[in-house]
């Protein structure tokens, strides 16, 4: 940049100006008008004019003179740094709804339907035209042969001799030539009308119909599924609540729901091996409660019934280690007091008493069933 050198130029023009034009400030503070006013000069030839001697004391100091005119203003600035970014502003109002979408092209037109199926047997038809007459007939047979003719003419007055006797009847003669055939009948009423014949084979595909006039546009299909949407949440909805109550239905007395579980006995008793077999094949398994909402209907059960279930839990693996029927550790337990004692050392099964509580037995006792769902 030159600004500084321009700078320093112009500090030291203004310094030297005023040593050259300003009286020295001690001259001015030192100034005593009763002092000797002769002033010793050089040669008259070459000096400068004196002063007159009338100086007299400093006036006072003028009334202070009016402002000054405005100075011009100064030329611009540079611009300041960017500040910090300010915080978002607040989302614009929604716009306003667009225009509907034009109309959209129309679908081809659809294949052909199938023949429908055939009528039903019409009336019978009016009778036919009489029919042209028939070829002429072949020649007939030769016919019988004739009757015997009539007798003959005597015979000329011979010599008158004795008379003769009667002659004998003459031989048959032969059969006659067969006669032309006849003229043709004529023809027989028309039969009447046949049924309908059976559907023909399915026609061709039609051809690519016109182009069909423009479809609704798309904000009118998606406003259509809004409200398909919509009905179909209420038919959902309607659906879970009658849903639920079907459940309660269904668990009455027998069963208790415990969130997604369901608890149901069918009243059955037998031991361990019984009771599990019973609830895998109804689609279950014996009761595994995992918390104590799930053990309090556990005891809802034992003590409607009056008759304590087993668990599907045991350690038959493993001495001490319950597990649930799918090999894992329980997770949640709720024995009595003592319990498990594994006494006499057969006791691998879990009961559950009406107190709630948990004692392990022989998985050879009989047991109320309590299935899980
Ligand atoms: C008592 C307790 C139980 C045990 C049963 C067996 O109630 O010792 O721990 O399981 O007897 O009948
Ligand atoms: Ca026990």
């Amino acid at each position: 940049m030159l600004l500084g050198p321009i700078l320093i130029t112009i500090v030291l023009e203004i310094s030297l100006l005023a040593q050259s034009t300003a009286i020295p400030s001690q001259s001015v503070q030192k100034w005593d008008p009763n002092a000797c006013a002769i002033v010793v000069c050089g040669p008259a030839q070459n000096g400068l004019p004196g002063r007159d001697g009338r100086d007299g004391k400093e006036g006072p100091k003028g009334e202070m003179g009016t402002q000054g005119i405005q100075g011009l203003k100064g030329s611009q600035g540079p611009p300041g740094k960017m500040g910090p970014a300010g915080p978002g502003g607040e989302k614009g109002s929604q716009g306003e709804k667009g225009l509907k979408g034009d109309i959209g092209s129309r679908g081809l037109q659809g294949v052909p339907g199938l023949k429908g199926d055939p009528g039903k047997v019409g009336l019978s038809g009016p009778k036919g035209d009489k029919g042209s007459p028939g070829e002429k007939g072949i020649k007939g047979e030769r016919g019988l042969p004739g009757t015997t003719g009539l007798q003959g003419q005597p015979g000329n007055a011979g010599s008158p001799g004795p008379k003769g006797d009667k002659g004998s009847v003459g031989e048959k003669g032969g059969k006659g030539d067969k006669g032309d055939r006849g003229l043709q009948g004529s023809s027989g009423l028309q039969g009447p009308k046949g049924q309908i014949g059976s559907p023909g084979l399915k026609g061709d595909k039609g051809s690519i119909g016109e182009k069909g006039t423009k479809g609704d546009s798309g904000l009118t299909e998606v406003n259509l599924l809004k409200r398909q949407v919509s009905v179909l949440e209420g038919q959902l909805k309607a659906l879970e609540s009658s849903f639920s109550k079907y459940k309660k239905v269904i668990v009455f007395p027998n069963g208790r729901i415990v969130g997604e579980k369901i608890f149901m006995t069918s009243g059955y008793e037998g031991n361990f091996d019984a009771l599990k077999q019973k609830c895998l094949q109804a689609g279950g398994q014996l009761a595994s409660p995992r918390n104590a909402a799930e053990n309090a209907a556990v005891q809802q059960i034992v003590t409607s019934y009056n008759k304590a279930v087993f668990l599907g839990i045991n350690d038959i693996q493993t001495e001490g280690q319950f597990k649930y029927l799918n090999g894992q550790n329980i997770a949640y337990s709720n024995w009595q007091t003592g319990e498990p004692n594994n006494d006499n050392g057969v006791e691998d099964c879990v009961e559950v008493y009406s107190s709630g509580k948990w004692n392990d037995k022989a998985c050879g006792e009989r047991r109320l069933i309590l299935c899980e769902f």
